[in-house]
């Protein structure tokens, strides 16, 4: 039955007929006020390490075999944060904020074990919608960065979603890669009026030491299974020998096997409690970073005030095209703060091949890896340069004029 009553069932009745006939482009989306969230979606890179232990753990252990089960286990415990945690803590997935260009998201989780992990998001792109994150831990040496877009389709009440882009995890003290490609999703429950997220399709994990991770998600129903469901596999590139398997449910309990014998069970829920990201108070914050520059449309949703809310919006959008057509005019274009777009990367792509030639000779089926860069303005790669100039105040001109751009337009 519907979550909904009153005006919003009627209000929701008409926003579903309106994106049957939708065009793909989630961000024009205009959805109901109750369903509107006030976080931005460049918020949501900080879902890949609300666990700062699992993620700085591979560092530490010095068999490649296990250091790549301990990113499988990693990973899979980023799934919850990144695709159910909203539902948890909201009563249903919510219609994030739409990104301006240069909009950022930074913080970082202090750990007492594994010590400060810093979080830098940019949304790099906003024709398509790419955001680009670096999230690094210098004392371990771990460094994970990536970027993404979404590509959408409606189709018999349900919003299908394909993620472009990759992320890529770096050891230093191994000198180690890993690429990581992201899950394929749909959007369920929105007849009811209460949309949530479900997994589906493979993703892949490819270490350059020759580990390579294949894993499946499944719903309920499919073939008989429980809701979000995952089958994880691991195997050694060299011999295609399985190593071990990982399986259960994403956002509750996860078996890891070898060959027949239990080795250990995890979950990433109470017994295993998320680090809070630490951001500075707004006061201190740069006028582009994403809750300052989003206050005053966040304090209207609050309020459940939806004039206010689209009037507040309206304010930054028209800011953000008045900004394009004076770069447009002046031949000039917005200077991302901490990445840069590059046709391709060589590791990667010596990774995509590795991760190809193993599916098509042990598991019959070829890769669905690298996206063609154009869906997403670009391969977008941690500029470390521009990181160090900013960090070390040689930009601090650049980003006061940044600043103002945005600051001036929407005050
Ligand atoms: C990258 C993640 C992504 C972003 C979100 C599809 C979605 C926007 C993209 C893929 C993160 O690492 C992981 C998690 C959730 C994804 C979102 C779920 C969702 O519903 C939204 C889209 C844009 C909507 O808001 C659709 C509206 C719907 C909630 C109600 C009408």
């Amino acid at each position: 039955a519907s979550a909904l009553t009153g005006t919003a069932k009627s209000t929701w009745a008409s926003f579903l007929k309106s994106i049957a006939s939708f065009n793909g482009d989630l961000a024009s989306m205009t959805a109901p006020p109750f369903i509107l969230s006030k976080t931005s979606l460049v918020e949501y890179s900080a879902y890949w390490t609300e666990h700062p232990k699992l993620f700085v753990a591979p560092a530490k252990e010095a068999d490649p075999e296990k250091r790549a089960l301990l990113v499988l286990k990693w990973f899979l415990s980023t799934l919850k944060q990144q695709y159910s945690s909203r539902s948890e803590k909201l009563g249903s997935e919510k219609k994030p904020l739409n990104p301006f260009l240069g909009e950022l998201f930074l913080g970082h989780w202090e750990d007492e074990e594994v010590g400060k992990t810093v979080l830098i998001s940019e949304q790099v792109s906003h024709h398509p919608p790419v955001t680009a994150y670096s999230i690094f831990n210098e004392k371990h040496g771990v460094k994970l960065q990536g970027y993404n877009g979404q590509k959408a389709g409606f189709a018999s009440m349900t919003i299908n979603v394909k993620q472009v882009g990759i992320a890529r995890l770096r050891l230093e003290k191994w000198d180690e890669e890993y690429l990581i490609t992201l899950p394929a999703l749909h959007i369920e429950g929105l007849v009811y009026g209460s949309p949530f997220v479900e997994l589906e399709k493979s993703t892949i994990i490819q270490s350059s030491t020759g580990f390579f991770a294949k894993i499946d998600y499944a719903g309920k129903g499919w073939v008989g299974g429980k809701s979000n469901s995952v089958t994880a596999e691991l195997y050694d590139n060299k011999t295609g020998k399985l190593l071990y398997t990982i399986s259960g449910q994403w956002t509750k309990e996860l078996v890891v096997k070898k060959a027949k014998t239990e080795l250990e069970r995890f979950e990433h829920g109470e017994k295993n409690p998320t680090t809070a990201l630490t951001i500075k108070p707004i006061e201190e914050q740069d006028p582009l970073e994403s809750r300052r520059a989003w206050a005053k449309v966040g304090a209207a949703i609050d309020k459940g005030d939806y004039d206010e809310t689209g009037i507040e919006k309206s304010k930054i959008e028209n800011a953000q095209r008045e900004l394009r057509k004076k770069e447009k005019e002046e031949g000039t274009a917005w200077e991302r703060r901490y990445f840069t777009a590059v046709d391709k990367v060589d590791e990667v792509d010596a990774l995509v091949e590795r991760a190809g030639k193993f599916m098509k000779g042990v598991l019959g089926i070829t890769p669905v890896c690298m996206d063609e860069p154009a869906k997403t303005n670009g391969v977008w790669v941690f500029d470390t340069k521009k990181y160090d100039d900013v960090v070390s105040g040689r930009k601090a001109e650049e980003v006061r004029r940044a600043g103002e751009t945005v600051l001036e337009a929407t005050e």
